[in-house]
């Protein structure tokens, strides 16, 4: 018995998806609706104290932490291995997941933070308290408020701008050494880094092209030819499948 809690194929509430439908393993998908802010309610709560997407129950075990919880998975269940078996593989893998979950994705997600946080309206500070009252990890609640606020300070986005330029840089002389993150095959470290930038060539085109980064550029042709990809984001319901359509038509796959 399978069941995955989690929101769109993006970021960390994609990556379980993506990694289930590249193994070929049926499950069933709660959808938890962040734009109505259903990872804060009680009954997700209740499941997952943290109020984050994803949440994987496996034969009665409750798994939070998405990376730690892929490898769970991928030793728990059938289907290809996504994990190198070689010692140094594996460490090389680890060491990627490392580096995305705690410095590169994270500087992506503070510009996505960045983008919603125009686009909202003004409100007075009582409303955001409102809003933010349920949040129950203090530091999300610390980002919500800026982003609420419209005071995302320009120091962090400074940061995480040289973070993702020395970040492609890194992917760049990766895929030099091998075709895929962690060695010659596909494995968790792909997942994880695929499923946040995959539109990375749509949304940094000045940065992210076949000029400039011819290999990342394969590898994104790669990741988003593979049967398990396109079964991945076609569990989206919202915006990411025309984001995928469009990133897609520019690289040609
Ligand atoms: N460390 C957690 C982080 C999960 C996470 O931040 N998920 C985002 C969605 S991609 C989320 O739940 N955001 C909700 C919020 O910040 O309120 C994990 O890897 O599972």
């Amino acid at each position: 018995m399978l069941e995955v809690y989690t929101w769109e194929p993006n970021a960390n509430s994609g990556k379980p998806l993506l990694m289930l439908k590249e193994k070929g393993v049926a499950f069933t998908h709660h959808y938890i609706d962040m734009g109505k802010r259903e990872q804060h309610s009680p009954a997700y709560l209740a499941l997952n104290p943290g109020g984050t997407v994803p949440t994987v129950i496996h034969d009665g075990q409750v798994l939070t932490e998405s990376s730690p919880a892929l490898e769970y998975l991928d030793a728990a269940l059938e289907g290809p291995e996504l994990r190198p078996r070689d010692p140094y593989l594996r460490w090389r893998m680890r060491r990627w997941i490392r580096f995305l979950d705690h410095e590169y994705c994270p500087a992506l997600a503070m510009f996505g933070g960045a983008g919603a946080s125009e686009r909202m309206p003004a409100q007075e500070a009582a409303e955001i308290e409102r809003q933010v009252r349920d949040i129950p990890i203090p530091e999300r609640r610390r980002v919500w408020r800026l982003i609420l606020a419209k005071q995302v300070p320009q120091g962090e986005l400074a940061e995480s701008s040289r973070r993702i330029a020395a970040g492609l840089e890194r992917f760049e002389r990766a895929l030099a050494e091998y075709p895929y993150l962690g060695g010659p095959e596909y494995s968790l470290a792909d997942i994880v880094a695929f499923i946040t930038v995959y539109a990375m060539p749509l949304t940094r085109p000045q940065e992210v092209n076949d000029r400039k980064t011819p290999r990342y550029m394969d590898w994104f042709r790669r990741c988003h030819a593979r049967p398990g990809t396109r079964a991945a984001f076609a569990l989206g319901r919202g915006w990411v499948g025309e984001r995928v359509a469009a990133t897609r038509k520019l690289l040609g796959v």
